[in-house]
């Protein structure tokens, strides 16, 4: 059952990258953007680029957030981001990512140029606050009823 979107709510499909196994990252995003008044879809760790492609399909949510925190999520994040844009069903939604997402450390930003030019709207380095993440999303279309999903309007 979908629960109650607040004015501002957006539905998001949260994800990690598939080398990820990381899982508290994606249970604190989740518990946050719902208390925000957001929907979430969470498919939790090492999620197969087909996986979130194809659930984004199915599911139509107002954006995408992917969270990693491996090192690895840099690269991982622009193969995902890739595959997203180039598939027609779901290339417009808005996708932003955030976390750890290299191995050097906090000062180390050097990836956010490629992730955005890959296809990324929004990059969230560490330590950046959550509320940019709120902030970012409440600029967003306002969200699509569920029920006009359910019967294949757009
Ligand atoms: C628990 C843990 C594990 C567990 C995970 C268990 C599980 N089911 O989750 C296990 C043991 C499996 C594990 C494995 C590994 N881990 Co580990 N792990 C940790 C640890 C200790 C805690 C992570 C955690 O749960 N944090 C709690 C959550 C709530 O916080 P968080 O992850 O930091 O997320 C916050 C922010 O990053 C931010 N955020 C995250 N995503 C996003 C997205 C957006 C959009 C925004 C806005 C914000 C945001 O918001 C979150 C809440 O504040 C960290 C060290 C640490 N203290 O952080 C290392 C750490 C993440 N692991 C690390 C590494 C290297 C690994 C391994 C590669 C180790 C290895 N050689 O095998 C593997 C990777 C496995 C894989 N395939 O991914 C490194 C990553 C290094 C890096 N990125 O530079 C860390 C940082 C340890 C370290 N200091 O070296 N790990």
């Amino acid at each position: 059952m979908r629960a109650q979107l607040s004015p501002t709510g957006r539905r998001i499909l949260l994800s990690t990258v598939s080398s990820d196994s990381h899982t508290w990252n994606l249970v604190f995003l989740q518990l946050l953007l719902e208390e925000l008044g957001h929907e979430v879809v969470n498919l939790g760790p090492c999620v197969p680029d087909e996986l979130l492609i194809e659930t984004a399909a199915a599911e139509r949510p107002d954006a995408i957030v992917i969270s990693s925190v491996n090192g690895h999520g840099h690269l991982d994040g622009v193969r995902l981001i890739r595959a997203v844009r180039a598939d027609p069903r779901i290339g417009g939604i808005p996708a932003m990512i955030g976390g750890k997402l290299g191995v050097q450390g906090s000062e180390d930003t050097s990836y956010v140029r490629e992730l955005t030019e890959a296809g990324f709207d929004a990059v969230f380095v560490e330590g950046a606050p959550e509320a940019a993440l709120h902030a970012f999303l409440g600029v967003l279309p306002a969200s699509t009823p569920a029920r006009d999903l359910a019967v294949g309007t757009s």
